[in-house]
């Protein structure tokens, strides 16, 4: 006999018990987001179309503005998110500041939701796997009144859910409540993201390392080392230049994907709130480990800011355990000379 098809709204109202407030909220907020990823599907695979329907910032067919993707993206979500009176803001890697969702029948939501609406950008135009991240946190702030910055500015391990899109060859959601990690795959004829992948784990090691070698020289004394280690231990090299797609091949083959800090980015180039907290949340849930090249873990920083940046190194257990050992026994042998 077949097995049985289970979509992803059946399957977030079956593990809503896991959920420690298990009231439905934020099964509803699940939801949301898996519409708004379905539409955002949508316009991602009809971007080649676009100087058949019009260019970015133009007029298309109809006489409607084009939105650029990720403005779209980023729209479609806010608007989504709007819909279940769940979440009382958000907070966009698009977004300079933080935008607050008005109470639907006078409830605020005791929820907000960050997102990085499509990660990978610079890929769009070129028919290469871009993705949507999200972070979900019970409110702090008072719930009488509106969101405020605390809500938002908080530590990694207090995220409540978080997931991601990636629109590849084909379009999958994975995402975690704290009680391991799932995957569904979108089934374009029924229009459903069906689970695909259950309690993902990720190998304890793996062949894959990830990183943006071109940067190489930019990097610091450390990495430089740890990076030779990696060719000299003949890794194989892959990187996309989208994190989401990096990344989920690192879950499901093994692996490391590292941005360290550059010269250009002393701080690394991922934000943690839009992206390094959420996969981070996702790969320990999945078994693996993600810490910056302070060798502190991730989902610990406490964030002062909504884009601030952090550098990242995560993956395979052994492989960032691995890392770090390496990156302090090379540090304390040049402080011995
Ligand atoms: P984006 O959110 O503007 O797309 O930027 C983030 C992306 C990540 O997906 C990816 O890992 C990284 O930037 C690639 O950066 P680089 O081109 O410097 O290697
Ligand atoms: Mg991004």
């Amino acid at each position: 006999m077949a097995n049985k098809i289970i979509t992803l709204d059946e399957f977030i109202i079956k593990r809503q018990n896991d959920f420690s407030y298990a009231t439905g909220e934020l099964t509803a907020l699940l939801r949301d987001i898996g519409v708004a990823a379905k539409i955002v599907n949508r316009e991602v695979n009809r971007a080649g179309l676009v100087n058949i329907l019009g260019i970015h910032g133009s007029e298309n067919a109809s006489g409607e503005d084009v939105q650029k993707l990720d403005m779209y993206a980023n729209d479609k979500l806010i608007e989504c998110l709007s819909n279940s009176g769940e979440c009382c803001g958000v907070a966009s890697e698009e977004n300079e500041d933080y935008v607050e969702i008005p109470p639907i029948a006078s409830e605020n939501g005791k929820y907000v939701v960050l997102f990085d609406p499509l990660d990978g950008s610079s890929n769009i135009d070129v028919n290469v796997s871009v993705g949507t991240i999200f972070s979900i946190y019970r409110r702090v702030s008072d719930e009488s009144g509106p969101c405020e910055l605390e809500d938002f500015l908080q530590k990694g391990v207090e995220q409540v859910a978080a997931g991601y899109v990636i629109y590849g060859t084909s379009t999958i959601l994975v995402y975690t409540t704290g009680n391991g990690v799932n995957g569904f795959t979108l089934d374009p004829s029924i229009g459903e993201f069906c689970l695909s992948h259950r309690n993902i784990q990720i190998p304890k090691t793996g062949q894959y390392y990830s990183i943006n070698q071109g940067y190489y020289s930019k990097f610091d004394l450390e990495m430089r080392r740890y990076v030779d280690n990696c060719s000299d231990m003949n890794l194989r090299l892959r990187y996309i230049g989208t994190m989401v797609a990096d990344i989920h091949r690192i879950l499901f083959q093994g692996g490391i994907f590292l941005y360290p800090s550059t010269r250009k980015y002393p701080d690394g180039k991922l934000r943690l709130l839009y992206e390094c907290n959420p996969m981070s949340f996702i790969m320990e849930q999945a078994g693996g480990k993600s810490i910056d090249t302070q060798l502190q873990r991730i989902m610990e920083i406490k964030p002062t800011e909504l884009h601030q940046r952090a550098s990242i190194v995560i993956g395979s257990p052994q492989m960032v355990d691995e890392m770090k050992a390496f990156v302090q026994k090379y540090s304390a042998s040049n402080v011995l000379g």
